[in-house]
């Protein structure tokens, strides 16, 4: 009787142990999870789509112009920019630092119209002829940034716009 209620007392404390260490391990396991994987998910999905997916079209008749002058982004996150160019004409897109334009595009000038490394740039693609690419923005502060064509000759002739980050 004594031995019975012993041994049925210690299962008894060990049921409840791992209960205990079982359930609460869950529950402090799935908050964390929750929590981080909700956050991450959040800003990656929100960098991939939502808000910050961007859009930008050479004109498609072949004229050197963006078919869209201005566009928006949200400050201080990565963002995707999508350039399309349905021309067979090559164009690009690259976003610079306020007041660089005219110097990147002199530089890039000088490179056959490959805006990579050049002082002042942002980010940018390589011209591109009847196709899409996408070009990742850093994260970058609110400002009114000029986004030109680095293809020689496009920005001078007017392929340019301003994307407001905000
Ligand atoms: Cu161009």
């Amino acid at each position: 009787m004594n031995t019975h209620k012993f041994f049925g007392g210690i299962a008894l404390a060990a049921a409840l142990a791992l209960s205990a260490c079982g359930g609460g391990g869950g529950n402090e396991g799935g908050t964390t999870g929750g929590t981080t994987g909700g956050t991450t998910g959040g800003a990656a999905s929100g960098a991939a789509a939502g808000g910050a997916a961007i859009t930008v079209n050479a004109d498609p008749t072949g004229q050197l112009k963006f078919a869209e002058t201005t566009l928006t982004g949200a400050a201080n996150q990565a963002l995707s920019v999508t350039f399309n160019n349905p021309a067979a004409l090559a164009h690009n897109w690259v976003l610079v630092q306020p007041g660089q334009d005219q110097a990147v595009a002199e530089a890039a000038m000088a490179k056959g119209g490959d805006p990579t490394g050049i002082s002042g740039v942002i980010a940018g693609g390589k011209p591109i002829t009847s196709s899409n690419e996408t070009v990742q923005v850093p994260a970058t502060p609110a400002g009114t940034y000029p986004y030109i064509c680095t293809v020689p000759g496009h920005y001078q002739a007017g392929m340019k716009g301003t994307m407001t980050i905000q």
